[in-house]
């Protein structure tokens, strides 16, 4: 019937063997940010908590959130009645915190100690930034589970002031999953603010909330813009996790694959926001294949409760079909995608292909929801192509690592002439001097 046809919800479909490589650009291509735009919102929201603290916060959080609170930050130890949670709830976080937690602790290395030469030894060892500010969005959907992808690493790391921020609900509270995260990571305070407020706050430091050293978290487009703008004021001293841009998926399957379980990691995508990005690749699939994830998409997504937003992001998704697995892996490292999925034969064998995606998701009983809550890696991925040189976050993303060095008098022998050379190459006669005046005392001279 036409009226189903017309609202069927089916992504674009594209061959590569018949588009032009324009085509298959733009179908890869993800939407242009404007960041000037917003950096404009931004800067007088920055300014205003910086120069009134905590009173500009208030003022913030009432105008875009609704809610006029007393204080804006709640301290550690939270109210067990903020927390109160179902037991189902409570063992569910309490699973994927255990299986985070074990993944992350596995990534804490060994100092490293190097003898490059004779009495010249070379080590490196991790430190915990001290004080992070970790942002957990609200908007459309609450992800408490971004909480403690945050907060689990940090905790593992070691870091000595661990700040949640969260805008807070209409009455003024915040979820009870939140609180419940933030009373197991160790958390000294949350701070009950959204959007770019939240991020100068954590910044920049007011009366009641402490100056981070670096904020982790995604958000929507102020919240990066504010995070761009604190990274780049030396006065704020701050760094933060990685650029964030729209949430993206990119599938591999083959006609192999069971097209409701493909249909279902798409949609998982889809329903995150409008602007999500969705790409599937489809290895050498007849029309019938096709059709029947185009159906299960249809299918599967009408009995939605996000279905609208769903709908929306599948009319600007498409399906690529290519004619090789080779073909499928060389156009996803180009796109880098935040999560690479491979359902496809063989899938584990074509990991060590893979240069570009955030995390990778493989064989057909690996969906990204499990990634997304309890499997134990990270949530929080590079997107917009940044997988190309960025990490997830992982336990590293909270430490520094410093190096040291112990040279003995045998060390300034190995290296002592090489240095005084390029000192010398480079006219620093300073330099030059400060191993001169120990080989001399040495009488290695
Ligand atoms: N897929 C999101 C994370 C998330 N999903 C949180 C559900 N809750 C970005 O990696
Ligand atoms: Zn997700």
């Amino acid at each position: 019937p036409a009226e189903l046809t017309d609202s069927r919800i089916v992504m674009k479909r594209l061959d590569s063997a018949t588009a032009t490589s324009a085509e298959v650009a733009a179908a890869l291509q993800r939407p242009v940010q404007q960041t000037s735009d917003i950096m404009k919102l931004v800067q007088p929201i920055i300014d205003l908590v910086k120069t009134k603290g905590d009173v500009g916060i208030l003022e913030l959080t009432e105008k875009f959130d609704h809610v006029k609170l007393a204080s804006p930050v709640l301290r550690a130890p939270f109210a067990s009645e903020l927390m109160e949670l179902t037991p189902e709830i409570k063992s569910a976080i309490d699973i994927s915190i255990a299986n985070v937690e074990k993944f992350h602790t596995a990534q804490l290395t060994e100092t490293l100690e190097v003898e490059t030469c004779p009495g010249v030894v070379c080590s490196r060892f991790a430190r915990p930034v001290e004080t992070v500010g970790l942002y957990v969005p609200g908007g459309t959907a609450v992800l408490p589970s971004t909480s403690l992808m945050l907060g689990v690493p940090a905790k593992v790391a070691g870091c000595k002031n661990i700040i949640l921020a969260s805008p807070p609900r209409q009455d003024g509270t915040l979820t009870p999953e939140v609180v419940y995260v933030a009373h197991k990571i160790g958390a000294k305070a949350i701070l009950l603010a959204g959007g770019a407020q939240a991020v100068a706050a954590m910044a920049y430091g007011t009366e009641s909330v402490p100056k981070c050293d670096k904020i982790m978290g995604p958000g929507n487009q102020f919240v990066t813009a504010a995070k761009m703008h604190v990274q780049n004021d030396t006065s704020a001293l701050c760094s933060i996790d990685m650029p964030a841009g729209p949430s993206e998926v990119l599938v591999i399957c083959d006609g192999k694959a069971d097209p409701d379980f493909v249909a279902s990691d798409l949609l998982s995508q889809a329903e995150h926001g409008v602007d999500s990005q969705v790409i599937l690749l489809a290895v050498d699939m007849t029309a019938e294949q096709l059709e029947a994830v185009d159906e299960a998409v249809h299918r599967q997504a009408l009995v939605l409760p996000r279905v609208e937003i769903v709908r929306k992001c599948i009319a600007h998704s498409t399906t690529l079909l290519v004619s090789s697995y080779e073909a499928a892996i060389a156009l996803s490292n180009q796109y880098a995608p935040e999560h690479l999925i491979l359902q496809i034969e063989e899938a584990k064998s074509w990991v060590a292909k893979v240069n570009n995606a955030g995390s990778i998701f493989v064989g057909a009983y690996s969906p990204e929801s499990c990634g997304d809550y309890s499997s134990g890696t990270n949530h929080t991925l590079p997107t917009y192509g940044y997988a190309k040189m960025y990490s997830g976050v992982n336990t590293a993303t909270f430490q520094k690592f410093i190096t040291s060095q112990d040279v003995s008098p045998a060390g300034l022998k190995s290296i002592g002439h090489a240095v005084m050379t390029l000192a010398a190459v480079e006219g620093l006669e300073g330099h030059r001097n400060a191993v001169k005046v120990r080989m001399d005392k040495l009488g290695l001279l």
